[in-house]
């Protein structure tokens, strides 16, 4: 729930820096700030004032910038006051105990965005691309955010709704006026327009959910095929252990790393084999686990072996899934194989045909997906994209107006729970709970 008293908070990550930003919003957020400022700053809005921060015993803790945003325009649509103190932890955070002292309440985590969007600063598609900003791993996916939080995806989800609106419209008055004018209204038309729309608008941000949350991609394969060696060639550091004895791995070993703007999950795990060893068969058990919880399989090969019957059977089973063969140790005498699905061959000693490995992953992580457009977007926001086109598109198929009005409607509702329109106080809480304490 929001309160709506004053509330502060250190913005800038603690540790040592350069400078460090306090923010403070709610109604007595100047009068709160003044009594902890030297002299009466802050007169003007927008101004940035050079002064100095006070203990309570008056004496100089920091020498300060302060500036002061009137409501309505600001970050949160309330009075806000920033104090910019110098980096480091203790300035930062005797300026906040002073701010709490004098009247703020300590922020919530995402309080002050939480505010911006009840204030309709921002809609919940823009508050979502505020934490695709803060959390983008790679330089497409701060792209994707920054579209989002300027309002590309607001504005055409609102032209969206606002023409399944207008058409929700014309099918009431041909319901209730069956002989009338507006039956040549061509609501057929209206609605492959809606259709074709909603499709981009979705393969867009399907783009932008990619390159936020990324891939988790499983290296899998017979022990000493060269999966931990695989593993280190690709992050280009040695992190899991590589010896010529089978059954090294045990455990899984994660570590990320970026191909091309998609941020990879990399799991090494244990060589599958049957094994007495408790350890070790736990071990395969978890690999097991991992192969069919991860978004494609690295099936890595030992090409100067050949393929083991075992091979063949775990290929079988990765069958519809994306997966990629990998022929390791192409630096030796390779031996001709079949495979059921796409392979290359790689070394991971020399390093020859990672790129095209690294290619690879990045066509089977993308599919469709045209990365450079993308929006950012939560996981939630875009099941309900789907659901909206779901119901348009059997509205477009309905036998009947009645029918197609009832789906228009929750078309529409799925629309605007994207936007926020229609969230509930449970909801907002666990959206803005993934926000950092400060923004
Ligand atoms: N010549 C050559 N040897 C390799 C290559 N990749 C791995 N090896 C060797 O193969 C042996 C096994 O490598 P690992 O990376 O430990 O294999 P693994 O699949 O992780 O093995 P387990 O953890 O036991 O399942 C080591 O001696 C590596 O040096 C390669 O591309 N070429
Ligand atoms: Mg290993």
């Amino acid at each position: 729930m929001v309160n709506h008293g004053t509330i502060a908070a250190i913005s800038t990550a603690l540790g040592h820096s350069g400078i460090a930003v306090i923010r403070i919003s709610g109604p007595d957020a100047v009068n709160v700030a003044r009594k902890i400022l030297k002299r009466q700053a802050l007169d003007e809005p927008s101004r940035m004032y050079l002064t100095s921060l006070l203990d309570s015993d008056g004496r100089v803790v920091d020498r300060v910038l302060a500036v002061r945003f009137a409501k309505p325009k600001s970050y949160t649509g309330e009075d806000v006051v920033e104090i910019h103190t110098h980096g480091g932890v203790l300035a930062a955070k005797t300026c906040l105990e002073l701010a709490i002292k004098n009247g703020a309440k300590l922020a919530d985590p995402g309080e002050f965005t939480r505010r911006a969007f009840v204030n309709g600063r921002i809609d919940l598609s823009q508050a979502e691309g505020v934490l695709g900003v803060i959390q983008a791993r790679s330089s497409e996916a701060l792209h994707a955010a920054a579209r989002t939080l300027t309002g590309e995806l607001s504005r055409k989800a609102h032209r969206i709704h606002d023409e399944i609106l207008r058409l929700q419209g014309n099918l009431e008055v041909q319901l209730d006026f069956p002989e009338g004018e507006s039956a040549n209204f061509d609501t057929a038309s209206g609605l492959d327009g809606v259709i074709s729309e909603l499709e981009s608008l979705i393969s867009q941000c399907s783009a932008g959910l990619i390159l936020r949350e990324g891939v988790r991609v499983v290296i899998a394969g017979r022990p000493n095929a060269g999966k931990s060696s695989l593993m280190n060639a690709l992050l280009g550091k040695n992190r899991a252990i590589v010896t010529d004895i089978p059954g090294t791995t045990r455990d899984i070993i994660e570590e990320s790393i970026i191909i091309d703007g998609i941020p990879v999950r990399l799991t090494d795990t244990a060589g599958l084999r049957e094994s007495e060893d408790v350890i070790e068969a736990e071990g395969v058990r978890l690999a097991l686990e991992a192969v069919s919880e991860g978004d494609i399989c690295l099936y890595v090969i030992d090409s100067s072996a050949g393929l083991q019957e075992e091979d063949r059977e775990f290929l079988r089973g990765l069958s519809g899934r994306k997966a990629i063969a990998v022929m390791n140790k192409s630096d030796l005498c390779a031996k001709a194989v079949d495979v059921p699905m796409e392979k290359v061959s790689v070394s991971a000693k020399t390093g020859e045909g990672l790129d095209g490995l690294k290619a690879k992953i990045h066509a089977l992580a993308s599919g469709e997906a045209v990365l450079s457009s993308g929006l950012n977007v939560s996981a939630r926001q875009l099941g309900d994209l789907r659901e909206c086109l779901e119901a348009v598109s059997d509205a477009r198929n309905a036998p009947d107006e009645d029918i197609t009005a009832g789906l228009l409607n929750s078309a529409r509702l799925s629309v605007l729970r994207v936007l926020g329109l229609d969230a509930g106080d449970e909801l907002l809480d666990s959206i803005f709970s993934r926000f950092c304490v400060g923004k």
